[in-house]
């Protein structure tokens, strides 16, 4: 059927054989007609099946699959056909958690007990082409403070987690929390990179599980025919397939029946730059723990037109209903095709009915694989194309097929336990995702998602839970950095081991203590107690495991001031530049105790 390939099949291996014969029956001839006799260009022929054999394992069913799922999607996208046709969107209820309360703090009680059942999955694999940042998101500082990056504060909040929840149970407890993070060839080798040149921040390098997407193949057209690399005919265009691919690794790997073995109850999914993140997943655990959840996705408040998914109940005029995330440029359409005329608006909260999905999901392991057992890791998917006209025949570049971890759910039976946790957005999202000059046309009121936001967002919570927690914390200020007006809050930081729960802060916070705004305490190891400390300035205190510090006293210094960077200066280094501001380390007290025992520091 397709004369150039037949002249050259000698070059093939008896499976390349039967894969080109799947791509002819596919309708996929156009990918071979350019093929010349043998003899020319025959590596890049074997090339060009290495990367087909590659497309057709990575796959779910293989490539037959996706050029067929391919093909439905296109047809419905170009007959215009809506998703959701035939579901009614309302309100979902879910659990809503207040901060410091005692039911909050029972339940971080709970959860922490639990973690030590607990895996970790990151996916890391995204690009983040909203944010522009060269580098990958992982390996930018969380602050500017300490400068940490994201990995490092993760990687620190699951050990920290491993050592609590084991000592709750057990003093001979030596779990090890797995840690499995999804990289994509976008990111892979920078992220080893990262782990490996720091030691992999502290976790035994065998806790920590590397599992790479493969992207998926290009479509040219609404036949569904595989795209060429415009650079290589040899070569077909590939794009990511989003982050929805971690189901099906995760099922392929193996990972998932060898933790169910170990005991493993829960597998919580999260993003790769969500600075406050951790503040949420005690009690979060605790939910799923406390009300046997299959699913529980966390959320927060929601502004309307917001960039995140909607929680939403979907009822079927069959009569079905599902409790599912539906993606923030669905919601708005949903809306209005159902009666809603003003689509994806405020209510008079203020916010959005509809919950924000922060996209951190807690599975339950034991369903997770009965049902990976029936999909293998396929999760539903979506194209979306742009067509050159509205006739709907071309698009103007090619698309791909893609699919988001939150839709799961949608394939689960009826009976499943799907649930939500709804938390205060300073305690708990904070992610890093837009760039300084998109950040600052977000619409007044909404949130930035900037590095500037993300920092700001740090010491804003936690001041906010040095409050609750007793401490006198002054006021912020309000200040505009890369044309975004934010809070500033006073810059304290403290490391997952010092203040993993509320309870554990509030047992550190003793006496009247009081920090200034222009101040920036940094409080690095586990039993520092702040008692009666008045700061005004810069205090940083280190501190082994074994040694009990009581920070007492007036501390007064020049501190650290704060000076404005334009995004535009490239005499900064592009993770400043970002955030519009750096830290001038004028003066600053430092305290380091290394010897096990009792110390004072009396200012
Ligand atoms: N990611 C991958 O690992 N692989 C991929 O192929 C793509 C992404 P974005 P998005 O909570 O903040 C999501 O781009 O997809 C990783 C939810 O869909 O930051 O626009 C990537 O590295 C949305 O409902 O976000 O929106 C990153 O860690 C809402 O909840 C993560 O996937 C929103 O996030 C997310 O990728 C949010």
């Amino acid at each position: 059927a397709c004369p150039p390939l037949r002249r050259n099949l000698q070059l093939l291996a008896p499976d390349e054989v039967e894969l080109a014969k799947m791509l002819l029956n596919e309708g996929q001839m156009h990918l071979f007609e350019h093929w010349p006799e043998p003899g020319v260009d025959d590596d890049k022929k074997r090339g060009f099946f290495d990367q087909v054999r590659r497309l057709n394992s990575s796959y779910p069913g293989g490539l037959v699959s996706y050029i067929q799922n391919a093909k439905k999607l296109l047809a419905d996208s170009k007959a215009g056909k809506n998703p959701y046709d035939g579901f009614t969107p309302s309100v979902p209820s879910g659990e809503v958690l207040n901060f410091g309360d005692d039911n909050y703090v029972s339940l971080e009680a709970a959860g922490v007990k639990e973690a030590r059942n607990a895996v970790f999955v990151l996916v890391a694999g995204g690009l983040g082409e909203r944010l522009g940042y060269k580098g990958i998101k992982v390996a930018l500082p969380r602050e500017t403070t300490t400068g940490k990056c994201f990995l490092q504060h993760y990687i620190e909040s699951i050990l920290s987690l491993q050592e609590a929840s084991c000592k709750m149970v057990d003093a001979g407890c030596h779990i090890k929390i797995p840690f499995v993070i999804m990289t994509s060839d976008d990111t892979n080798a920078l992220t080893i990179k990262l782990l490996e040149s720091n030691s992999y921040f502290g976790m035994e390098p065998s806790q920590v599980k590397i599992l790479k997407q493969e992207k998926v193949a290009c479509l040219a057209d609404n036949d569904a025919r595989l795209a060429l690399d415009p650079n290589d005919k040899y070569k077909i265009q590939t794009k990511p397939h989003g982050h929805g691919d971690v189901h099906s690794l995760l099922y392929s790997s193996g990972l998932l029946e060898q933790w169910k073995s170990e005991g493993r109850k829960w597998v919580l999914f999260f993003q790769d730059t969500n600075g406050l993140l951790f503040n949420a997943i005690p009690s979060a655990l605790g939910v799923s723990a406390t009300k046997g959840y299959n699913v529980n996705s966390l959320a927060v408040p929601r502004k309307a037109k917001e960039a995140i998914g909607g929680i939403t109940k979907l009822t079927h005029v069959d009569g079905r209903t599902m409790v599912i995330n539906v993606e923030y440029n669905q919601l708005d359409p949903l809306l209005r095709a159902t009666g809603h005329p003003d689509g994806d608006a405020n209510c008079e909260t203020g916010y959005s009915p509809y919950p924000g999905n922060i996209n951190q999901l807690i599975l339950e392991l034991g369903p997770y694989i009965e049902e990976l057992k029936k999909t293998h890791g396929a999760i539903s998917e979506f194209v979306n194309p742009k067509y050159t006209d509205s006739t709907k025949t071309a698009f103007k570049s090619s698309t791909r097929l893609e699919c988001m971890m939150q839709d799961y759910p949608k394939t689960l039976p009826p009976s499943a336990k799907v649930g939500f946790t709804v938390m205060d957005t300073w305690l708990a999202y904070a992610p890093v995702k837009n760039n300084p000059e998109d950040a600052a046309k977000v619409p007044k009121g909404n949130p930035y998602h900037s590095a500037t936001s993300g920092e700001m967002a740090i010491y804003r919570a936690n001041s906010l839970i040095l409050r609750k927690a007793g401490a006198q914390i002054v006021d912020p200020v309000v200040d505009t950095f890369n044309g975004q007006e934010v809070e500033v809050w006073p810059r304290i930081t403290w490391s997952p081991r010092w203040g993993l729960t509320f309870k554990d802060v509030k047992e550190k916070v003793r006496g009247n203590s009081s920090i200034s705004q222009r101040s920036a305490l940094v409080i690095n190891g586990r039993n520092i107690f702040l008692e009666g400390l008045s700061l005004d300035g810069t205090l940083i205190v280190n501190a082994v495991d074994e040694a009990e510090v009581i920070v007492t006293g007036h501390v007064h210094n020049k501190g650290w001031t704060i000076q404005h960077v334009d995004y535009k200066d490239t005499s900064e280094k592009e993770e400043i530049r970002i955030r519009g501001f750096k830290f001038e380390k004028v003066e600053q007290l430092e305290v380091n105790y290394n010897e096990p025992g009792k110390h004072s520091l009396s200012a």
